[in-house]
């Protein structure tokens, strides 16, 4: 079993229909949700001169290799509308793959688990929701954790329910 956790975030037009499309169009192509965490309203980081995002995260079963999966996420944020402007900057949607069990990925355009996710509360929050005691395959702690320690002070606020995007 291929299990992978997912970070959807945007920050332009409808935000939560979106993640809602998002999510269905990920569906479609074969990704099998298992957990979906609730909404959060976050703060911008990185390029701060821009709206707030709504991010979430999702653990789910994946059949395919990760450049696969990461195919179909870019062809999603390709479907939504996505235009790629400068790095950090806002879109309608970024679909982000954050870990992959315990596999290593290290190539051009893919790296797995996402090298950020431990320095983001806007990743580690949805995370920490649903598997508090996933392990980090590089850190070797867990998400709560990770959390516990995370550096970024950016407000990460809760605002609606999973089902709100995953009906
Ligand atoms: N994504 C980024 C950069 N900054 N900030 C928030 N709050 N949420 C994001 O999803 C996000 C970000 C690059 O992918
Ligand atoms: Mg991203
Ligand atoms: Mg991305």
């Amino acid at each position: 079993m291929n299990r992978v956790h997912l970070g959807l975030g945007g920050n332009l037009g409808d935000r939560l229909g979106a993640l809602q499309s998002a999510l269905a169009a990920l569906r479609a192509r074969g990704l099998v949700p298992q957990r979906v965490s609730s909404v959060y309203d976050t703060e911008p980081v990185g390029f701060l001169e821009q709206g707030n995002f709504l991010n979430l995260a999702l653990a789910g079963h994946w059949d395919g290799t990760p450049r696969e999966l990461l195919e179909r996420c870019l062809a999603v944020e390709a479907e939504l509308g996505r235009v790629r402007d400068f790095k950090d900057g806002p879109r309608t949607i970024d679909i982000d793959i954050l870990l992959r069990g315990e596999q290593i990925v290290s190539e051009a355009g893919l790296e797995i688990p996402h090298p950020r996710l431990h320095l983001r509360r806007f990743v580690l929050v949805p995370l920490a929701e649903i598997g508090p005691e996933v392990i980090h395959p590089v850190l070797r702690r867990s998400f709560a954790d990770l959390l516990a320690h995370c550096p970024d002070p950016s407000r990460v606020r809760r605002v609606a329910a999973p089902e709100a995007v995953d009906a």
